[in-house]
């Protein structure tokens, strides 16, 4: 599908501030891209995508992954928001034609981050972060500034207030953020 296309399904799936946060996420990647020298159009699509399941109930979330056979970690079960990701990835390939394996993984791991993420994922990661209607995060506009200069220590400043919130709410933590915040705190120490 045209990404005009994709605009027009998606306002009708998705509730009026999650439609501004996308087209937020989707300017915000492809400024980054344009930053970083990364494909622009990738970063503009994944962006347009990246919650295209964010709106799915949470009781039905599980039930679908089921269907589609998307593996539930326990961690997922108990917070079954985690899995608009995975569900994100599934529909931009199936409902909205994505065949671009990049764009579908960079949709994949947008909320947890993967240890070894490559520069779309990140991108994708730090806008979802950083688009302009978000407003409660701490550091937010260090990390906008950062952002558009260091996306490695920009992953390590936000896995690092992430870590902290999800502790401090008592949030049950996916290992995998974890792991990815081990990733980038130690590339970026050696
Ligand atoms: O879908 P969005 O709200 O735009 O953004 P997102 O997909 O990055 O989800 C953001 C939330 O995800 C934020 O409140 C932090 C939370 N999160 C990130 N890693 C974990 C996590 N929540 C839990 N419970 N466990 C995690 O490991
Ligand atoms: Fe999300
Ligand atoms: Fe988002």
């Amino acid at each position: 599908m045209k990404r005009r296309e994709i605009e027009k399904q998606l306002k009708k799936e998705l509730d009026k501030e999650r439609f501004c946060h996308t087209l937020g996420v989707m300017y915000t990647a492809a400024a980054l891209a344009m930053a970083h020298g990364a494909d622009m159009e990738q970063a503009l699509y994944a962006g347009l995508l990246h919650d295209c399941a964010k709106c799915i109930p949470n009781e039905e979330k599980i039930a679908l992954c089921k269907k589609y056979q998307i593996p539930v970690s326990a961690v997922e079960e108990k917070s079954p928001f985690l899995l608009h990701a995975k569900l994100g990835a599934y529909y931009a390939k199936n409902t909205y034609g994505i065949e671009d394996e990049e764009i579908l993984h960079a949709i994949k791991v947008h909320t947890t981050g993967e240890p070894g993420m490559n520069t779309l994922d990140k991108i994708i990661y730090i806008a979802d972060y950083i688009e302009p209607n978000r407003d409660k995060a701490p550091n937010l506009e260090a990390i906008r500034t950062l952002a558009f200069q260091n996306l490695d220590e920009t992953m390590d400043k936000i896995l690092s207030d992430t870590l902290n919130y999800l502790q401090e709410k008592g949030g049950e933590i996916d290992p995998l953020t974890v792991e990815t915040y081990a990733y980038f705190h130690n590339k970026n120490t050696f």
